[in-house]
């Protein structure tokens, strides 16, 4: 279909809201790591939907489970226990080894229903006085859009003028073990905190510094709230970010490729006693463990497993990574990235990264920049070797050139 037949993009700018500023391509189709647009256009995905569709666009098996389940039963609420549930839990518990699961729907629903337990655990377990509960976050973290959530970020974009913001929560830079160890106090119920940064620009922490935290976490028995929704299920090349550091989060928050982007899809998992201070009626969703929802998140987790994409990730993250640090372009400050969740950082004076996005779609790749300075490339975990290499040609050629 021509574009001018509906021009899409008009017509979303003048009915939807304007809060966001698309690349332009109007995306119709989706296979593998490939998306066509409206003209037939072909192009490979180096966002994946923000690390949700990691198993690949319209993944047959997850698919499958979808349209499968959609024809038997989709939403019962949990007013009634419905078949798809239980095996869920068992699944999910088995594939992470969490004792307790919560089913959400959205990323930020399970960082606040992660908030809401670890504080009730803080009130009924710990001891803290009612009110007083504090939770620990890291600068330049991103959490999610809700009011609590934003509430403690520390980008103005995300937070000027959505307040008033909800107390309790204290800030301390990435990174330095040294400032939680000074922030904890009796009244810490949590830490919060991302494996890696994803929005901040995929900040990877110093070596030995989740050791530290989780050695000071469990001296002060405060639990440690891994938000795992875009490091976790394969993404940095290990089922979870936290098995690099070799440590074990209290609490771990998934959603994004907990369903390969069919739907959305979201969980808190903990030990007994965090998500054990939840009684009936006081917290719930009408969507969270919905039938269809757990039937496409079995699927998403069986295939990442069976077909070796967490293993994928690690081995094609170390091409690309390579590939990336041999390009000689003095465009590029920096690259890093873990697994296949990677940042190009541009100097300065290179322009901004958004002009490097757009003559990427150019060349047949979608990237994503963050932050004036950094080309996001997050892949979906199911690439090979040849396209990395076909990814890393375009790349080079286009950082070589000069958009100042
Ligand atoms: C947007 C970035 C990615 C997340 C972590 C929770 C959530 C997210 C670590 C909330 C969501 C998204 C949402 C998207 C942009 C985005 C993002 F650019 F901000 F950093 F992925 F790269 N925890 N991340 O990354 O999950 O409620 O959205 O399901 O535009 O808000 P959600």
């Amino acid at each position: 279909m021509s574009s001018s037949v509906i021009d899409f993009i008009a017509t979303e700018a003048r009915f939807g809201a304007h809060n966001y500023e698309p690349i332009g391509v109007v995306l119709s189709r989706g296979e593998g790591v490939w998306v066509w647009d409206t003209e037939g256009n072909r192009y490979l995905d180096c966002l994946s939907a923000y690390s949700a569709v990691s198993q690949g666009h319209c993944h047959p098996k997850i698919l499958a489970a979808m349209v499968e389940q959609a024809h038997r039963l989709t939403l019962t609420s949990r007013a009634f226990h419905n078949d798809q549930l239980a095996l869920f839990y068992e699944e999910i518990a088995a594939l992470t080894g969490s004792h307790k699961v919560l089913p959400m729907n959205s990323g930020a629903e399970a960082v606040e229903s992660a908030i809401k337990s670890v504080r009730k655990w803080g009130y009924e377990v710990k001891g803290v006085p009612d009110g007083a509960a504090e939770i620990i976050v890291c600068a330049n973290n991103f959490h999610g859009r809700t009011l609590g959530i934003v509430g403690f970020s520390t980008d103005p974009e995300t937070r000027t003028h959505f307040g008033p913001f909800a107390p309790g929560f204290k800030i301390i830079p990435f990174g330095d073990a040294a400032a939680l160890e000074e922030a904890i106090t009796p009244n810490t119920v949590a830490f919060l905190v991302e494996p890696i940064q994803g929005e901040a620009g995929v900040v990877i922490p110093p070596a030995g510094y989740f050791t530290k935290v989780r050695e000071l976490c469990t001296a002060n028995n405060v639990m440690l709230v891994l938000d795992e929704i875009q490091t976790g299920l394969g993404r940095t090349g290990k089922l979870l970010a936290e098995q690099h550091e070799g440590i074990e989060a209290d609490v771990t928050l998934l959603g994004k490729a907990l369903s390969g982007g069919f739907y959305p899809v979201s969980a808190v998992l903990s030990n007994n006693d965090v998500l054990g201070t939840l009684r009936p009626g006081q917290h719930g969703s009408t969507f969270g463990g919905n039938p269809l929802a757990c039937a496409v998140a079995r699927a998403a987790m069986r295939v990442l497993v069976e077909e070796g994409m967490i293993e994928n990730a690690a081995r094609q993250g170390a091409r690309f990574l390579e590939g990336l640090k041999d390009i000689r372009a003095n465009t590029i400050r920096e690259v890093r990235g873990r697994g296949l969740m990677l940042a190009v950082e541009l100097h300065p004076e290179a322009g901004r990264a958004r002009r490097y996005c757009e003559a990427l779609q150019g060349k047949g790749i979608l990237a994503k920049d963050t932050h004036e300075q950094t080309i996001r490339i997050a892949p979906p975990l199911v690439i090979t070797s040849d396209q990395v290499d076909w990814a890393l040609e375009r790349l080079a050629t286009t950082l070589t050139q000069d958009f100042s």
